[in-house]
């Protein structure tokens, strides 16, 4: 058990009395926040290598830097890693896995070849946790993926393996989300892609369609299974054209009403994910966030309490959509600590979302009768209420260290297990 100092619970009240001036129920804002569940991407506690026993190197696009010590060198490593993070962060999140995370031992198990098995120790674990687990399909770093293209290749042989890939992933995904009583999100992105201008941009799409469609042909049932499907703009590798752009994942999404995922370093950089929100959900089912933090291009840094990040909160809370939208992340840096890179992208996440919890209702009243002055001052104005000691207490009552104070617990672990691997 965590000692707490009084003083968080004094301070807490001066603030619950403070947002209580301008109409927030702050007791309010503390059980929401509680249901939110973050889905934590287990590929930044290892730089997205995985524990094939054939591994190649990161290919598709996606690039770690860094060499900070202590990556996870297999599962029990990473779910050990895992365990910490999810102990030092309030609430109750869930793992999202890759296909290539299996518990494969020496096995030489190709993509096509994974089964439950393979994600049953994953499984027992996150039930031992109480969680739940997401899944995807691994369609790079693979000697079949390094033509650039995967689910719209146009040889039909390297088509059905990726397809089989996929559709082993939904079937894993599924028992998973069975096993849990949880529903494990499917979420599909290929790296498919060319360097330089393509003559045909439309044969690969309609390749990619039908792929689509051979994969989600088995149908599961939603309280077991979540489809969802990722876009993209470019990648590196793939500047002049991605076969999965925003604009056909949207249409295939809407028609074949499959959830969408908007990964926030996916669009230009002018483009801001949380303005998609509301537009997507009025034609898709559900959405899937990847919340990440791309720095001049697609370069998955730890998520930060910026105004993207509090931009995309501000959405999801004043349209009332956080019941269809599951929120993940998708960042890897291996400069840092991973473990306190989980802390710390989960912790401005959840901060994020606090923040518009407490929002004041003027901000939004004002806008309804017309006063933009008094919207706008609203909005600055709920800046500098004390959500921070409204955080502090949500940490108290999750029996989480409450500001800085888990960094002692990772510096440990650090010196004691990670600073072992190498
Ligand atoms: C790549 C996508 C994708 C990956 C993960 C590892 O640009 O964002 O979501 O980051 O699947
Ligand atoms: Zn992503």
């Amino acid at each position: 058990m965590t000692e707490y100092p009084a003083s968080v619970d004094q301070a807490y009240r001066l603030a619950r009395e403070r947002y209580a001036t301008v109409g927030v129920d702050t007791e309010q804002a503390l059980e929401k926040l509680a249901t939110i569940s973050i889905s934590i991407q287990c590929w930044q506690g290892d730089d997205v290598r995985g524990f094939e026993s054939n591994q190649t190197t990161l290919s598709g696009g996606i690039a770690v830097t860094g060499s900070h010590q202590g990556a996870a060198r297999h599962p029990d490593e990473l779910r050990a890693d895992l365990e910490l993070a999810l102990k030092l962060i309030p609430g109750s999140h869930r793992v999202n896995l890759h296909a290539m995370y299996g518990d494969f031992g020496r096995e030489k198990v190709d993509r096509d070849a994974i089964e439950i098995e393979h994600f049953r120790r994953w499984c027992d674990w996150a039930r031992s946790l109480g969680i739940g687990l997401d899944f995807n399909p691994t369609c790079f770093s693979h000697p079949l993926s390094q033509s650039g293209f995967t689910l719209s290749h146009p040889d039909s042989s390297v088509r059905s393996f990726w397809i089989d890939h996929c559709v082993r992933s939904r079937r894993i995904a599924a028992w998973i989300g069975k096993q849990l009583a949880s529903p494990s999100v499917n979420n599909i992105w290929i790296p498919d892609g060319a360097k330089d201008f393509p003559a045909d941009r439309l044969t690969p799409r309609i390749r990619l369609s039908e792929s689509l469609d051979q994969i989600f042909n088995e149908s599961f049932t939603p309280a077991e299974l979540i489809d969802s499907v990722e876009s993209k703009l470019f990648g590196l590798g793939s500047e002049a054209y991605v076969v999965g752009s925003h604009e056909f994942y949207l249409g295939y999404a809407a028609k074949h009403q499959k959830s969408i995922c908007l990964d926030a370093g996916h669009f230009h950089p002018t483009e801001s994910i949380a303005d998609k929100i509301s537009s997507v959900l009025m034609f898709v089912p559900q959405l899937l966030l990847h919340v990440s933090r791309p720095m001049r291009w697609d370069s998955d840094h730890v998520v930060l309490l910026d105004d993207p990040t509090q931009a995309i909160a501000f959405e999801l809370v004043r349209n009332n959509l956080l019941h269809r939208t599951h929120i993940g992340l998708d960042y890897f840096d291996a400069s840092i600590n991973r473990i306190a890179a989980w802390i710390i992208g989960t912790r401005n996440t959840l901060k994020s979302l606090l923040i518009a919890l407490l929002e004041p209702a003027s901000v939004r009243l004002a806008e309804e009768s017309g006063d933009l002055t008094e919207r706008l001052l609203w909005m600055e104005e709920s800046k500098s209420l004390p959500w921070s000691l409204v955080w502090d207490k949500f940490c108290e009552i999750q029996d989480v260290p409450i500001g800085h104070l888990w960094w002692g617990d990772v510096k440990e672990y650090e010196s004691n297990v990670l600073s072992f691997r190498n």
